[in-house]
């Protein structure tokens, strides 16, 4: 299974959700398939995906919160499914794009690599009752279909390979990126919905 196509079956569905991802390959491939002003591409806070996420889904109760994360970032920030499970945001869904690499730095091995580190069970563990593991495209989309039904705290570990995109580039600085993300939340309190 790879990211880019996991990515692009649930773009239809990211017009409204407040979307947060790493940096790197995955913040590629959502950009690839088309900017939209609900997007927001943390750049260099490798491992705070997620705790951006909360913080968003905390705040905004009404809106829902999908987050994309990596293993190797998850691995610098393990202590998030922790605060997750404590806080249990409704509206929120962290799915950790497990590729066993750190991918766009130049595909070392991470912990995951050959299974050695379980991230669905680590969340587990941590107390998130929602979890689940998935290594094919249709388990996948059911998956995220099933969280974006749930009024609850989702987690999803997607097995993908470690493969990205063949270039990357966008054009769109984090601190742009930044203010127009926030102007469009903004929007929302004044009905303002999201412009792609
Ligand atoms: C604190 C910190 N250390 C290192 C980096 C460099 N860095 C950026 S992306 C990345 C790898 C991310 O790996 P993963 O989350 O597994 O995503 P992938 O690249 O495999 O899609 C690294 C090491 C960083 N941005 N911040």
């Amino acid at each position: 299974m790879e990211r880019a196509r996991c990515i692009e079956m649930m773009y239809p569905e990211l017009e409204e959700p407040l979307v947060v991802t790493i940096m790197g390959a995955a913040a590629q491939e959502l950009y690839n398939l088309g900017h939209r002003e609900n997007f927001f591409y943390l750049q260099h806070a490798m491992g705070l995906a997620s705790s951006v996420g909360l913080g968003l889904a905390l705040h905004r109760p009404a809106e829902r919160v999908i987050v994309f994360d990596g293993d190797g970032s998850v691995m610098m920030n393990l202590g998030t499914f922790a605060t997750l499970a404590r806080y249990r945001p409704k509206n929120l869904i962290h799915i950790v794009f497990d590729n066993g690499s750190l991918l766009s730095t130049g595909g070392f091995d991470s912990q995951t690599t050959s299974g050695i580190t379980d991230i669905a069970a680590i969340a587990r563990g941590a107390g998130v009752q929602e979890v689940v593991s998935v290594s094919d495209p249709v388990a996948f989309g059911e998956a995220f279909v099933a969280a974006m039904e749930r009024d609850d705290l989702s987690v999803i570990v997607a097995k993908v390979s470690a493969v990205g995109p063949e270039v990357y580039g966008m054009d769109l600085q984090l601190r742009e990126n930044a203010f127009r993300f926030r102007r469009h939340i903004q929007g929302l309190d004044r009905g303002v919905g999201a412009t792609p």
